[in-house]
């Protein structure tokens, strides 16, 4: 894919690029909690966005997107929101222009195998690698988690999602064979090692993608947010629900509505659950680990309902296996994958079942993909490439 997308762009600008790796990432347990100052336990994978890139040295940057066989252009001196996937470039450069950073004309091929709106970030991979190829070929000398808020800031304002700082902070900070725990507060944050030889991480696409996604996503942001007001009215010090206990929660159980109620209740439960998986990975115990996971589904799917019935179907098949040490929802919900811990040696007897299982009910058939923790974004020079 490399040497392809190389090739392509060398085709169609007569010079050679710059090759910049931009992983997607899994998330083994904290969904939803990002936003509300809690913790999460990401990893960058082995799917990745491709981009060739260098200077023209005009006003002007050009990109092929390989997914959409097409070429479009935008104009230094006037980068503001536009459909399509555009969008999610030019709000990069629109954050970096915010910054006093200077943004110079560039031509690129964006190309990649992270399948779209499958909850593995394919948004933050194309921004975490735009900022990090810009800072490469302009020069800002911009760190790591710099580069994360900044493709969190483009995320809020140009396609609309205020999502949290997970994605972007996998994506670029990612290690192979190492997961991540993120203080989503702090933005502290410790590597270990995902170290289970006998086990496999297999993301099965239940191939939905809702179009709710991203305004579901902002409503449960908001109703997160009414929780902390109404538990603020009686515990000022609480900041966000990282800071509320089921105690302060129960507490203004009248005061808010049902389902404000149990967005929360999920949250400050998910936080916890964090905590306990932390400690069940470090001591090596994966059947724990998983039983968390299966909890968390169980949250993300009837208190914060950002599951769908293919995604529970999915689930439930999980949890009849013997092989699955745990199995969940990944990412925002609302469609995508699950994340399933699979015994490596039972994997194609697992993938087999599921899709076999998955077509009798849905007609279709989920692709299924076997996925390794690697390192974050790279940028090879283009002598290496
Ligand atoms: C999406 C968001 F982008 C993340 O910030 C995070 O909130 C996630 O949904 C849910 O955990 O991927």
């Amino acid at each position: 894919m490399i040497q392809k997308t190389r090739a392509l762009f060398v085709q169609l600008f007569k010079k050679e690029p710059t090759i910049v790796l931009s992983p997607g990432r899994i998330n083994l347990i904290g969904e939803h909690t990002d936003y509300n100052d809690g913790f999460v336990l990401p990893a960058a994978i082995d799917k990745k966005i491709v981009y060739a890139i260098a200077p023209n040295h005009t006003r002007t940057c050009t990109v092929h997107a390989v997914f959409t066989n097409e070429t479009q252009s935008f104009s230094l001196d006037d980068v503001k929101p536009t459909p399509g996937w555009i969008n999610y470039l030019m709000g990069v450069v629109y954050q970096l222009q915010e910054r006093g950073l200077n943004v110079e004309g560039f031509d690129c091929v964006l190309a990649g195998d992270i399948p779209v709106g499958a909850g593995m970030s394919s948004s933050a991979a194309v921004e975490g690698g735009l900022v990090a190829a810009l800072d490469n070929l302009f020069g800002y000398r911009l760190n790591r988690m710099e580069m994360a808020l900044i493709g969190q800031k483009a995320e809020h304002t140009f396609p609309g999602v205020k999502c949290g700082i997970m994605d972007q902070f996998a994506n670029l900070h990612g290690k192979k064979d190492q997961v991540m725990r993120l203080d989503c507060r702090s933005l502290e944050f410790e590597y270990f090692p995902f170290n289970f030889p006998d086990y496999k991480i297999v993301l099965c696409n239940s191939m939905v993608h809702h179009s709710l996604a991203s305004s579901e996503y902002n409503v449960r942001r908001q109703q997160c947010e009414e929780g902390v007001k109404a538990i603020q009215a009686r515990y000022p010090a609480v900041k966000s629900l990282r800071d509320a206990s089921m105690q302060m929660l129960d507490e203004v159980k009248e005061q808010v509505p049902a389902l404000v109620y149990n967005r929360c209740a999920y949250v400050i439960s998910e936080i916890q659950r964090v905590q306990d998986a932390t400690d069940h990975l470090k001591a090596g115990n994966l059947q724990a680990f998983g039983e968390l996971m299966y909890a968390t589904h169980e949250g993300l799917s009837k208190l914060y309902e950002v599951s769908c019935p293919e995604l529970d179907y999915l689930v439930s098949l999980a949890r009849t296996r013997p092989e699955v040490a745990g199995a969940r929802v990944m990412g925002g919900g609302f469609g995508g994958c699950t994340i399933n811990l699979v015994k490596a040696d039972k994997v194609d007897e697992y993938v087999a079942f599921i899709q076999d299982s998955y077509k009798a009910q849905f007609g279709k058939v989920p692709e299924v993909y076997v996925t390794i923790i690697e390192d974050g974004v790279k940028v090879l020079i283009p002598s290496i490439a």
